[in-house]
């Protein structure tokens, strides 16, 4: 592969960070598993619109080609190539504020987890994948109580009951053309699947861009009750699998972006005023490290002045920490918003 020359528009943290020193300094690289710069660069340099463009193979990956991925990292979660990550999952340290549920229709926290011992999605193989399938599913189909549900693979649901469990927000899209470049989407829809409850509060996503999303959703602002639901089954899976975990950056995650906490905190939330108002909004939501997506998630569009809002730092924050900037910043903009309607 050569030296890849990225066009003026493009601003993603690799087109910032790849220049033709640390390039050389990588190009013949390759982990235990086999994975190369090639294929961590692939969907950035496929996708020049990306914000990011890199994928990790495996968590070897992060150390062998650490000249990129630390530049990348600290530009994303201001977290030093020195720093060592933190984990606090003890519910009692969130400070909470009942957010409104006239402004929050919903709230759902995910975190990505990888198993130890296998590559990474992106050069994982068919075999070892459908290997995470049968251990995941298994260690799920084992949950009791308020988290005990079923199963779905992907393989056999119909495209009616698939599209409808996307458009209600409880499953991953199909065709993620950054997700294809990085190899995430090899033989689909095999190994892939959906577990929920019955009520669709606890859901868990086996082999999209990780191996399992752990995801807490409700309807309305009940931001302790979600979390309290999503640290209970980590717990309870953490005692049937084994998840791959770096005392440096934490948990594991295929995108540099979900190191560390692996965590995202979101609300879907309508702010009519502040939506005919983006450099107001942008200034609440920078000063509380959120991130600003689309009603139907990451690279999707707003509609209907409804946002999904996020803590846009995982590494380098605990848990706790990650709530917390999520809650504070959405509390600061529903008080802006009630300004703003006078
Ligand atoms: P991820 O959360 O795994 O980074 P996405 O941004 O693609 O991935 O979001 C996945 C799905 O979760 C999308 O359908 C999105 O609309 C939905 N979602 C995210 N936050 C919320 C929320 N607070 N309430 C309801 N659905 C949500
Ligand atoms: C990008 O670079 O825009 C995509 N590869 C997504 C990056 C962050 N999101 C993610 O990991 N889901």
């Amino acid at each position: 592969m050569d030296y890849p020359i990225f066009p003026k528009e493009c601003t993603s943290l690799l087109s910032k960070y790849l220049s033709q020193d640390i390039f050389e300094e990588l190009k013949n690289k390759k982990t235990t598993n086999g994975f190369t710069l090639a294929n961590a660069i692939n969907s950035g340099v496929k996708n020049l619109d990306s914000g990011i463009g890199i994928y990790a193979g495996d968590a070897e990956s992060y150390e062998l080609f650490s000249a990129l991925f630390n530049k990348i990292i600290e530009d994303y979660h201001g977290f030093s190539s020195e720093a060592t990550h933190k984990s606090n999952l003890t519910i009692d340290d969130v400070k909470m504020k009942e957010l409104d549920d006239d402004y929050v229709l919903s709230t759902r926290i995910r975190v990505g987890r990888n198993l130890a011992n296998f590559p990474l999605g992106t050069i994982i193989s068919k075999v070892q994948r459908d290997e995470v399938e049968r251990l995941v599913s298994m260690a799920l189909n084992a949950l009791e109580g308020e988290l005990a549900g079923e199963y779905f693979p992907l393989l056999g649901m119909t495209s009616e009951v698939q599209n409808r469990l996307i458009k209600e927000h409880f499953l991953f899209k199909e065709g993620d053309r950054f997700l294809e470049a990085a190899g995430l989407n090899r033989d689909w829809a095999e190994g892939r699947g959906i577990f929920h409850n019955h009520d669709k509060t606890f859901l868990v996503w086996l082999n999209e861009e990780d191996q399992l999303r752990i995801i807490s959703m409700q309807k309305g602002g009940d931001v302790l009750k979600v979390f309290s639901r999503l640290v209970k089954a980590i717990n309870e899976l953490e005692k049937q699998l084994s998840f791959s975990y770096s005392e440096r950056l934490g948990y594991i995650a295929s995108c540099p972006t979900n190191l560390g906490t692996a965590m995202r905190a979101s609300v879907h939330i309508k702010l009519p005023k502040l939506a005919e108002d983006m450099s107001r909004f942008k200034a609440i939501t920078d000063k509380y490290h959120l991130q600003i997506r689309g009603m139907n998630g990451e690279h999707s569009e707003t509609k209907e002045a409804i946002f999904d809002i996020s803590n846009r730092r995982r590494l380098g924050v605990t848990e706790v920490e990650a709530v917390q900037d999520m809650i504070d910043g959405v509390e600061a903009l529903i008080q802006m918003e009630k300004k703003l309607e006078g």
